[in-house]
């Protein structure tokens, strides 16, 4: 089983700006936590971040050939772009929203999102939890497939 994790703008600052927000935990430091407990689950991880929408909508569509989830944080895309919702929706893939922090307690324009209509479900909240749930989510859609 293979799941590819996107991550939007951004995120590669994780860990060394506004702690306060989203703790001191680097993006390095999640995708080890997420590939040793996949490894557990023998799923197979790959981890990707870009500042680029264009960028996130082409590994979107590519990710349908060789994947079997999508675990997306499209970060501040998450709530403007209608492009990686599209391409979402073309990929066929089932695909689980995750966020760092509860996107619905925080700014009224963070409470939309434009990608979990065409997700299967979204995880919010948790921190670099968010992303360890998410591989367990991952893991019991392919099962029951
Ligand atoms: O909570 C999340 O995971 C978000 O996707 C993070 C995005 C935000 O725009 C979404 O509303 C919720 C922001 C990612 C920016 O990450 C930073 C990390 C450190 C310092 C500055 C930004």
């Amino acid at each position: 089983m293979k799941i590819i994790f996107l991550n939007g703008p951004n995120l590669n600052l994780l860990g060394t700006r506004e702690p306060d927000i989203y703790g001191q935990t680097t993006l390095a430091q999640i995708e080890k936590s997420v590939t040793e407990r996949a490894a557990m689950l023998e799923a197979q991880v790959e981890f990707r971040q870009s500042n680029l929408e264009g960028e996130l909508v082409t590994w979107i569509q590519q990710a349908r050939e060789r994947f079997d989830v999508l675990v997306l944080n499209a970060a501040a895309y998450t709530h403007t772009s209608i492009a990686i919702r599209d391409a979402v929706a073309a990929s066929g893939l089932p695909t689980i929203e995750v966020h760092l922090s509860n996107i619905h307690a925080r700014e009224k324009f963070r409470h939309q999102s434009l990608i979990a209509p065409v997700c299967c479900g979204q995880i919010v909240g948790f921190g670099p939890l968010s992303y360890l749930l998410a591989i367990e989510a991952a893991v019991s859609l392919i099962a029951k497939k």
